[in-house]
């Protein structure tokens, strides 16, 4: 693994070429041409790399043939056969790469291994968790194997990934909601641990992308997500003491047990899916024409708007400006839980949102007020423990910002989203002390975000170029660069188009019928 895997270079070639830099693309398409070699026998992750690195080079694949003028560093020896723009060495790497992690999903259940050799093609078991994997990992790999079926016509992929969705269904879990470990042998979920933080998160978003992916020909999948956004609704949203902030708290110990009000950053991809979903990624004025919008959908979005506001506290809270990486809610002994709030009486749908909103907040107009920032009654709600003070310059609220912003087009959310930028510029970059100009020479992590100035980390996360950067680009881009009725982006953000599934590739397995709970 002389040259390393290009971790850094594949997850931020289609940023390079969304934002237009060139040069450093054509540095990029070299390296992978010249050294870029995955017959290395090492074990890598088997959904980070499918994110980060099939999905970089799917994404490329993809908008060097669609927009040429982005992609444009084509050698003559990878250009497609006719002309026409596009690059085949993004594709070619692809497939090199996909047959190497096929071998992590060959276990007697379809849940793939957490990891897979390179060069062997052999699962890995993980070497915690009695070798349980993540159970966000093993169902956040369907968007770019089904997308890789479509390029290729080869349903070898599509049948794994579906494969994995029907195994971690059948158990027919209360609410939608999946413990957050799940065993490749035995098929059993590990622990009752219910959260859309980490190991649980992209479980839910990648639900409905499914269901988007292909122009809504897999309603499996959006079934799916309703429940599941019901099961969210009922067991996990819940308000803050003072203000009437909406949280997404966890359950440690299964449905049934105490709720605790840990909110990781990493859940604040949520109210950006739930934008989507609720609108099928159009405008919502287009949206609410559409025979298919309910009611239901402009509670979904009421949620959506609490969501991304209780994000943003996250980021106000701190003197950087920059959200720590966990925060804790202070909630009331008996937690309000939405079905306590709303009044019993209520039936007739036109007051129901009405009802929904006041009750919820108690007595505050949390959508509509800006969050004073003198006034301290929403900040004694949020307590951050030592432990949890770091930032890593993850992406999930500006993600939520773009998805917000183009849904609703409410000019707060590119509000915020300036905001946070110019305090990530101002606290995670490094200037290049070496030269006569001011240059910025890199960006960090910080230790801890509650202190100005914060100590850093001097540690990069790919998704920062990948994922926080590309969002904030996209928020202040006209709607028509990667339209969302007509694109998805993976959990790392590397965009897809949307297409039809065509008579090759099909769902291929059915929903058991349990008796499952009604919201
Ligand atoms: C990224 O790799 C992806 O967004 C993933 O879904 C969650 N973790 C990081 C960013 O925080």
């Amino acid at each position: 693994m002389q040259d390393g895997m290009g971790w850094m270079i594949i997850d931020a070639l289609d940023s390079l070429m969304l934002m237009n830099l060139t040069t450093q693309l054509e540095e990029a398409h070299n390296w992978i041409h010249d050294k870029l070699n995955y017959d290395i026998d090492h074990a890598v992750n088997t959904f980070e790399t499918t994110i980060r690195m099939l999905g970089g080079l799917l994404s490329a694949h993809y908008l060097s043939h669609q927009y040429p003028e982005l992609g444009s560093v084509v050698s003559a020896t990878n250009q497609t056969a006719g002309g026409g723009g596009g690059d085949e060495l993004y594709l070619n790497k692809a497939i090199d790469l996909a047959n190497r992690l096929l071998g992590a999903f060959d276990s007697p259940t379809g849940i793939p291994y957490s990891s897979v050799n390179l060069k062997t093609s052999q699962g890995v078991p993980s070497h915690m968790d009695m070798g349980a994997s993540s159970t966000s990992e093993a169902t956040s790999v369907q968007l770019e194997l089904k997308y890789l079926s479509h390029i290729t016509g080869d349903s070898k992929y599509w049948k794994a990934a579906e494969r994995v969705m029907k195994a971690v269904d059948d158990p027919g879990r209360e609410g939608g909601l999946l413990p957050i470990f799940i065993h490749p042998i035995t098929g059993m979920f590990f622990g009752e641990n219910i959260r859309l933080g980490s190991r649980g998160d992209s479980y839910y978003e990648y639900l409905i992308k499914q269901y988007l992916q292909t122009a809504g020909e897999e309603p499996i999948y959006l079934e799916m997500w309703d429940e599941a956004l019901a099961g969210i609704r009922k067991y996990l949203v819940t308000y803050t003491e003072r203000a009437s902030l909406t949280v997404i708290g966890e359950r440690p110990f299964g449905l049934d047990q105490e709720l605790s009000p840990k909110m990781d950053h990493l859940v604040c991809f949520l109210p950006g899916s739930i934008a989507i979903g609720a609108t099928r990624g159009l405008p919502i004025l287009k949206a609410r024409k559409q025979p298919w919008w309910t009611a239901k959908k402009e509670e979904e979005i009421l949620l959506a708007k609490e969501l991304t506001k209780t994000c943003w506290t996250m980021y106000l809270q701190a003197d950087t400006g920059l959200s720590p990486e966990i925060t804790y809610f202070e909630l009331d002994s008996q937690p309000r839980m939405e079905a306590n709030v709303l009044p019993q009486h209520l039936n007739k749908k036109e007051n129901r949102l009405v009802a929904l909103a006041a009750a919820r907040t108690n007595g505050y107009s949390m959508i509509s007020d800006p969050l004073d920032n003198k006034t301290s009654h929403w900040r004694d709600d949020l307590e951050v423990r030592i432990l949890d003070r770091h930032n890593l310059q993850r992406p999930e609220t500006v993600e939520s910002l773009f998805y917000m912003y183009r849904v609703l087009g409410d000019d707060v959310y590119r509000q915020w989203g300036w905001d946070m930028f110019v305090s990530f510029i101002k606290h995670t970059a490094i200037e290049d002390v070496g030269s006569e100009k001011k240059s910025i020479r890199a960006f960090t992590s910080l230790d801890n975000v509650m202190n100005v100035p914060p100590d850093t980390r001097d540690n990069m996360e790919s998704f920062w170029m990948a994922e926080t950067l590309k969002y904030f680009y996209l928020l202040f881009s006209p709607p028509d660069l990667l339209s969302l009725d007509t694109h998805i982006l993976n959990t790392e953000a590397h965009p897809f188009p949307r297409f039809h599934i065509g008579d090759q590739l099909k769902t291929g397995w059915q929903r058991k019928q349990h008796v499952r709970n009604p919201s």
